[in-house]
């Protein structure tokens, strides 16, 4: 193509081919490149119609394979001003005394992060996120936020998306600049399952503010507080909003419980409005505070600290949306809940109904429903691509109160029992997960430590293992990674710490870490990181990419070898990303802004007898092959 290119050029055809010519025509090499993207995306869509894709396999098949048809709103409109710019125009500090003189309750949309977290393993890609962005920006700009990066979505979308979770960020930013964007941080454990040195910490916080993250709600596992302030006070030194989170465990209305009871919230609350945070969260990611203890917890809390709150719950128990209700009641101040095909179950509160249940009150929203309604029906026709993803379990039962599960885990864990064949032992799976929390003194659930509990409830159930055989049994046990580095310290220390028989029994001599695990942890070399990057990459690494390869080296290398491979695939739609082209199909793909490709599958030709075959498309109409292996 090159060549073509060359000798096709006006100024070669009139004699000027001088090697000069060559290096100030660089549409030369772009061509080349773009050709090369070309060729490997087919080589991608190849692969999945000869090999399928294994993130798909096995699991039920979504049919449709057209587009969501997306709301239509005012073409060539400017953009209508929002949070976001009043964020920017008042600054943190005054804009969050702004939210405690509203008298609407604000909202946070949470489908493009918690919601599909917590319904279909995080599995939305950014190609349906996107489409739906421009709407956003144009028919609902007086939300507060949307709630659309951290949490799980950071590494399923380079483990199993193969995407680069940082391209989502400011994508989006580009099509929403009116909104405020809001991550969920695990503090010290990032956007990861374990805690990381205190500058990888920080440089991941910078990053995130400067690719557009407004809204940090940061929360520990653990309620630990010392274990929060890195991130937070890394927030603090950028213009974004700090939301420090306490999560909600337990149940406040059992006067015989002490350990989590309304005072340990108070307290904390109240230390965490000294450490300068703009808001607090309470994060109640398993939907046990019920409609009555938030009212009594919030009633508490506006009482004692002076910063607004943020209600977020999950409504795995059905009960939810009246724990909103009792919430704004009581003076809450923003409530999270996702769009009605997106909510439910184990995801957040219905937005749309939520709404109206608050219209005509004291703390109505002041948000119309009809183009909420409008971006309701986008999401429910592009759920339809996920539906090898959509979870078999049904709302928990009033065990939920017992085992206490998070919604984002609650699925996971049975499809995890499922694969192990243990669907049917679903009941105990639960009831183990409650004796375990006993176990280990009742502990705070939330990733990465209720990972942590899951782990070790389903290797019990599996092995049919009781507590006693665990605290008391001769037998050697080969306890999950996950449980070694919760009890031995290295996720931070839980209130009153780990019971001594756990940590002698599952350590077995090995000395627990007693202080902040981030103080002893040796800090990251950036400098040589970003030298092994560029060995991988073949080019300087981006500081995106070094903070990434840092937290998830493993995952980050695999995600590269991809991209060398089929360049970047999330421009494809979904229905070719999970499962190729059907025969004579034609997709218009986008590889960059206003450059779009046009493919259409041919075929396939018999196996060589090596196991290659060629895989036949049109190229904006002209006929290409490319090789693939067949693995069968
Ligand atoms: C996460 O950490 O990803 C969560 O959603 C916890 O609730
Ligand atoms: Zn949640």
């Amino acid at each position: 193509p090159f060549l073509i290119k060359l000798i096709s050029h006006p100024k070669f055809l009139s004699g000027d081919c001088t090697t000069r010519f060559i290096d100030e025509t660089p549409e030369l090499f772009e061509l080349g490149t773009r050709q090369d993207r070309a060729t490997k995306i087919l080589s991608y869509i190849a692969d999945v119609i000869v090999n399928g894709n294994t993130l798909v396999a096995g699991r039920p098949v979504a049919t449709r394979r057209i587009e969501a048809p997306v709301p239509s709103f005012p073409i060539g409109q400017p953009i209508p001003d929002g949070m976001r710019q009043r964020l920017q125009s008042m600054g943190a500090s005054n804009f969050s005394k702004w939210i405690s003189e509203q008298k609407p309750l604000l909202l946070t949309d949470t489908s493009f992060r918690d919601a599909h977290q917590s319904l279909f393993a995080t599995r939305f890609r950014t190609y349906d996120l996107l489409r739906i962005a421009d709407a956003y920006a144009h028919l609902s700009p007086n939300l507060f936020s949307i709630e659309m990066w951290g949490g799980a979505t950071f590494d399923v979308a380079m483990r199993f998306l193969k995407e680069f979770p940082w391209q989502r960020l400011e994508e989006m930013r580009e099509h929403i600049p009116n909104i405020l964007f809001q991550m969920l941080l695990r503090a010290s454990n990032a956007v990861g399952y374990t805690n990381y040195p205190d500058n990888v910490v920080r440089a991941f916080v910078k990053e995130a503010a400067q690719s557009g993250i407004d809204v940090f709600r940061v929360f520990d596992a653990l309620n630990s507080l010392e274990n929060m302030h890195v991130a937070m006070d890394a927030v603090l030194e950028t213009d974004a909003l700090c939301e420090a989170t306490i999560c909600y465990t337990g149940d406040i209305l059992d006067t015989s419980k002490t350990k989590y009871d309304l005072k340990y919230y108070v307290e904390m609350a109240k230390e965490l409005e000294k450490t300068g945070a703009h808001l607090i969260a309470i994060k109640d990611m398993a939907g046990l505070c019920k409609p009555y203890a938030a009212s009594k917890l919030i009633k508490a809390l506006k009482e004692e600290v002076g910063i607004p709150l943020h209600f977020h719950t999950h409504d795995t128990g059905g009960t939810q949306i009246a724990a909103i209700l009792e919430a704004a009641k009581e003076g809450l101040d923003i409530a999270d809940a996702a769009m009605a095909p997106m909510s439910g179950g184990t995801s957040q509160p219905n937005f749309n109904t939520l709404v109206e249940a608050l219209r005509f009150t004291d703390r109505d929203s002041g948000l119309e429903s009809e183009p909420l309604d409008q971006l309701a029906e986008y999401w429910r026709v592009a759920r339809q691509f996920y539906t090898p993803f959509e979870a078999s379990v049904l709302p928990a039962t009033a065990d939920l109160y017992d085992h206490q599960m998070p919604g984002g885990q609650y699925t996971n864990l049975y499809e995890q029992a499922r694969a192990l064949g243990l669907a049917d032992r679903w009941r105990e799976v639960c009831h183990v997960y409650a004796e375990v929390n006993r176990m280990f003194g009742d502990i705070v659930k939330v990733t990465p430590t209720s990972k942590a509990v899951g782990d070790m409830a389903l290797y019990m159930v599996a092995n049919d293992l009781s507590p006693t055989d665990v605290l008391e049994g001769e037998r050697d046990l080969a306890f999950p990674a996950s449980v070694l580095d919760l009890i031995g310290g290295r996720m931070g220390q839980p209130l009153g710490g780990f019971p001594e028989t756990v940590e002698r029994r599952i350590l077995r001599g090995e000395k627990p870490l007693r202080e902040r695990p981030g103080a002893t942890m040796p800090p990251a070399d950036f400098q040589a990181e970003a030298e092994q990057l560029k060995e991988l990459l073949g080019r300087d690494p981006s500081e995106q990419e070094v903070v990434t390869s840092l937290l998830y080296p493993e995952v980050f290398k695999q995600f590269a070898e991809h991209s060398r491979l089929y360049a970047d695939t999330s421009c494809l739609p979904t229905p070719v990303f999970f499962y190729g082209l059907e025969t004579a199909e034609e997709v218009a793909v986008e590889i960059e802004q206003g450059k779009t490709l046009m493919i259409k599958f041919v075929g396939v030709a018999d196996a060589h007898p090596d196991g290659r075959r060629h895989v036949f498309f049109e190229l904006n109409g002209i006929p290409r092959s490319v090789t693939v292996e067949d693995l069968a």
